[in-house]
């Protein structure tokens, strides 16, 4: 990555102006990622967003890098298979809670335990915003909204605590009401040799009534803030991701470590990323003649 960038965070914009819903907590999102592009002297070009089905996955017209927005709950497996084609790209995946909590919860599970070097965000506003307000798999038990005219039912999914439990090797939580603070944990995310996950708590102004701009700031506890907290330490990441949110909710790096990456036992990219691989004189017939 070169410091020496002389891009500025609107060079990361298309023509194309955002249609969030005035006050969305996607706009925050959207300026620290570009914020973070930045300092981290990355081009346009050198950056892949994949984006689920949601309010989150219309950045794909507001952000200007390569992009493809994927089916409702795949932008996992779209960035994984994207990643391991060219990895020289920056890969950044998008999704909201509703993507990636709900029907895309397997490919969270297995890509965090699989370790490729690419960044998941999740947009997580705990509700489904762009069908207008159903419950999501993150929305509290007891919440009353158009798919739960009586209240939920369930305890919430907490993606926090799935990223620990399934291996991932960095795991962080956002707020984007504190931009600041979100691009340098994008920054971190990006910058991290492993697969980094970015839980964003993102107020959905429109349809969550419960979790506000101000319900979060009365909790909100910066982790990098307590000198006796360590990202090293799995066990307390773990106890802390399982905080009583009516007391506090720790944002931060809740836990980071080194391991060995998924492209790292791959010999077919050892030399240089699939998409450089010269396949003109390959004669596929042999193989397939096998199958007739
Ligand atoms: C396979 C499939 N099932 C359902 C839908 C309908 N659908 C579109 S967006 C959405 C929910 C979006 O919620 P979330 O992922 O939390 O994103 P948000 O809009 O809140 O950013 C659903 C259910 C779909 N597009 N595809
Ligand atoms: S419905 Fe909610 S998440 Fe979607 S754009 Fe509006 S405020 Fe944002
Ligand atoms: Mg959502």
């Amino acid at each position: 990555m070169n410091k020496n960038n002389n891009l500025k965070p609107k060079d990361f914009n298309t023509h194309i102006k955002p249609t969030w819903c005035t006050g969305c907590g996607n706009y925050g999102i959207w300026n620290a990622l570009k914020k973070a592009f930045v300092s981290l002297g990355l081009k346009n070009h050198q950056i892949l967003g994949v984006y689920g089905i949601g309010c989150s996955g219309n950045g794909t017209n507001f952000l200007k890098t390569y992009a493809f927005h994927a089916l409702h709950g795949r932008a996992l497996p779209v960035a994984t298979g994207a990643k391991l084609a060219n990895h020289k790209l920056h890969v950044v995946a998008m999704a909201g809670d509703g993507d990636g909590a709900g029907i895309g919860g397997n490919h969270f599970m297995h890509t965090c335990r699989r370790n490729i070097n690419l960044t998941y965000i999740m947009h997580d506003n705990r509700v489904y915003g762009l069908t207008t307000g159903q419950a999501a798999p993150t929305t509290d038990r007891g919440t009353r909204t158009k798919s739960t005219p009586s209240g939920v039912l369930e305890s919430p999914v907490n993606p926090i605590a799935i990223a620990l439990a399934s291996g991932a090797s960095f795991v962080a939580r956002g707020f984007s009401g504190d931009t600041k603070h979100l691009s340098g944990l994008f920054s971190e995310a990006i910058r991290h040799r492993g697969f980094s996950f970015v839980d964003v708590l993102q107020p959905c102004v429109t349809f969550n009534k419960k979790n506000t701009y101000e319900w979060y700031r009365k909790r909100i506890d910066n982790l990098q803030e307590d000198q006796n907290y360590s990202k090293k330490d799995a066990a307390e990441a773990f106890k802390r991701s399982n905080q009583d949110e009516e007391e506090k909710i720790p944002i931060g790096i809740f836990y980071q470590e080194e391991k060995p990456l998924y492209e790292d036992g791959l010999k077919q990219i050892e030399r240089k990323p699939l998409v450089d691989h010269v396949i003109n004189d390959i004669d596929i017939n042999k193989l397939l003649n096998n199958y007739f």
